[in-house]
């Protein structure tokens, strides 16, 4: 589907007239366009094709010939224009959290602001607070937005990362004479951003490998080619690029590169120690006792070599892999039955009750919980307490209607700011799973986020936290939370804490949910999904699990309906 890439470019377009000084009509329709093209569920290429663009709500004739131009270029020529009219790295800004484009208009035209660093030179010489729109508590806000920016220095998150690298992978396998593709790196590990992808390939001959790698369609620059490593960048939207290594290595000592590239850094500088300590060498040719080689076809020779197991590569971080005798069996995406967390049509999702539940048994799912939002989320669409009563009506019925798959009655409840809960007990009882998220207040003073958790899971209907921090990675940073009182609480009072695979959040966080199974917490792993495609991010949080040292065990969606029902019900009592 093409169409989110559209839509951002149309959103990109209209962020740039807005900071090159223009307003109104023209901004507002591509915004409009934007919205119409996130939302509709058909290809735009189809639409396109069949001349059917312009029956869309807000998309006129301009907008189909724009829409057109990408579906048949993959760019839109007026974007570049508007592209060139401003400094390059000016619109970097609207990466800053607390500045929109009207605000970076001003910061450009007054102060003749081209990048972050003129911006933090700015706000250091006082000279931001007091223009039009700016006032001490903004430009605060302005300044901690630059340096979480700075924090996330460029990395791409997984769910964008991943699915390019896998492609490329799949691309390169179908080339002749080539017998092995891996994706190596951090992407390997699972890690929630990605600096670089890094591919390792073995062939007959390197230099087609290359010449067909730097000719993939989605290739933006060529930073280098060479016959053992070409590294290229791929456009992630926004005038975002991301870099892809890949490497060419023998046959004989393709498990040794794997090995090193998988990395970490600080993985592989005890894994050397390891090998001196033997009187052996390692590198990414291979192991090797003096001048013979005695590994390095495959990475579990290596690691057996050496007296280790082939850790998953999850948890080659160095964070006590070493020093357990055994490595825990990590859970996989195999184990899980079900999903906990899920919006439909009668709040924020795109998917009606019954197509959810199809596309879940689709993947083998035994159960699902359908939960939409509360009353106080209105721009999420949250049900009064009146249209919940129906809706959990028509959860019911549907249950009924529909064989296969277990579809149980929940809500996503907000947590107010108070930390009492969006729903009266009446509502909630008749939920079997409640899940209850901090949606307000994040930031600020106005409440403490670690009493408003404490809060919600004392209240005995709320089954499990969603989306604890509240993070959005290279967004928003998490909630200054307590976590050790907040895991204690829930571990004591049977709450389950989510890990919400949303590549967006993977919140819990990896050593937080390590935190979690330390505590005794029950964990579970849920897509909060939108849509019956988002399904499929399941696999993110899989990988945050197994970066947490995650058993099946630990996950309450592993287990089977009536298990997760009595789970449920101690709570209740
Ligand atoms: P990233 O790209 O920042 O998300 O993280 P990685 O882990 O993918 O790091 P990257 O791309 O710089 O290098 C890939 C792997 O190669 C890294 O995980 C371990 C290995 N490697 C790279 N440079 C060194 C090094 O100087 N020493 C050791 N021991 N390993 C290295
Ligand atoms: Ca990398
Ligand atoms: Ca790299
Ligand atoms: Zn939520």
């Amino acid at each position: 589907m093409i169409n989110g890439e559209i839509a951002s470019a149309f959103n990109r377009i209209a962020d740039l007239m807005e900071i090159s000084g223009e307003s109104g009509f023209r901004v507002n329709s591509y915004r409009r366009a934007a919205r119409t093209i996130k939302a509709h569920a058909e290809d735009l290429a189809v639409v396109a094709a069949e001349g059917r663009l312009t029956t869309l709500d807000g998309v006129g004739k301009s907008s189909a010939e724009r829409i057109v131009e990408f579906v048949e270029t993959g760019t839109i020529g007026a974007l570049a224009a508007l592209q060139e009219t401003l400094p390059a790295a000016l619109p970097d800004l609207l990466r800053i959290q607390g500045l929109g484009p009207k605000k970076i208009a001003v910061l450009h035209s007054e102060l003749g602001i081209g990048g972050v660093d003129d911006l933090k030179a700015a706000i250091e010489a006082g000279a931001v607070a007091g223009l039009a729109g700016f006032g001490v508590q903004s430009v605060k806000r302005i300044s901690e937005g630059i340096s979480f920016l700075e924090k996330s220095g460029g990395r791409t998150p997984l769910g964008i990362a991943w699915p390019i690298a896998v492609a490329m992978a799949e691309s390169l396998r179908g080339w002749p004479g080539v017998t092995r593709v891996e994706i190596a790196g951090s992407l390997r590990r699972g890690a929630e951003t990605i600096g670089d992808v890094d591919l390792l390939c073995a062939c007959d001959e390197a230099d087609p490998v290359m010449e067909a790698f730097v000719s993939q369609e989605n290739v933006q620059r060529v930073l280098a080619k060479g016959s053992t490593k070409s590294s290229v960048t791929v456009a992630i939207g926004n005038g975002r690029e991301l870099q892809v290594d890949l490497r060419v290595v023998p046959a004989g000592s393709f498990g040794a590169a794997l090995q090193y590239f998988t990395g970490s850094k600080e993985h592989n500088v005890r894994v050397r120690e390891l090998a001196v300590k033997r009187n052996l060498k390692l590198n990414e040719y291979g192991l090797f006792d003096g001048d013979v080689q005695i590994g390095g076809e495959t990475e579990a020779e290596i690691y057996e070599s050496l007296g280790l197991s082939c850790f998953p590569p999850e948890i080659r971080e160095d964070r006590g892999e070493f020093d357990v005798d055994v490595t825990p069996s990590l859970i996989t995406i195999d184990d899980i039955r079900g999903d906990l967390h899920m919006h439909t049509v009668a709040s924020d999702g795109k998917g009606t009750i019954e197509e959810m539940a199809r596309a879940a048994m689709e993947r083998g799912y035994e159960y699902i919980a359908i939960t939409d939002h509360s009353k106080s989320s209105v721009v999420a669409g949250g049900l009064s307490v009146e249209r919940m009563k129906q809706h959990i009506s028509d959860i019911r019925a549907a249950d009924v209607r529909i064989h296969g798959i277990r579809i149980l009655v929940g809500c996503e409840c907000d947590i107010l700011m108070d930390g009492s809960m969006d729903y009266p007990d009446d509502v909630l009882a008749d939920c079997d799973v409640v899940v209850a998220s901090i949606h307000t207040g994040m930031t600020g003073a106005k409440a403490d986020p670690t009493d408003r958790l404490l809060r919600a899971i004392d209240n005995r209907y709320v089954t499990i936290i969603g989306h604890p921090t509240g993070r959005l990675i290279n967004r928003r940073p998490a909630m200054d939370i307590d976590m050790g009182r907040v895991m204690s609480a829930a571990a004591a009072s049977h709450t389950a804490m989510e890990i919400n695979a949303s590549w967006r959040r993977l919140d819990l966080k990896d050593l937080h949910v390590r935190q979690a199974i330390e505590t005794g917490v029950m964990l579970t792993i849920d897509t909060d999904s939108h849509h019956m495609s988002q399904f499929d991010q399941m696999g993110y949080g899989i990988r945050t699990a197994r970066r947490g040292w995650t058993t099946a065990d630990h996950v309450l969606n592993t287990r089977e309906i009536t298990d997760v029902i009595d789970w449920i019900g101690q709570k209740r009592g």
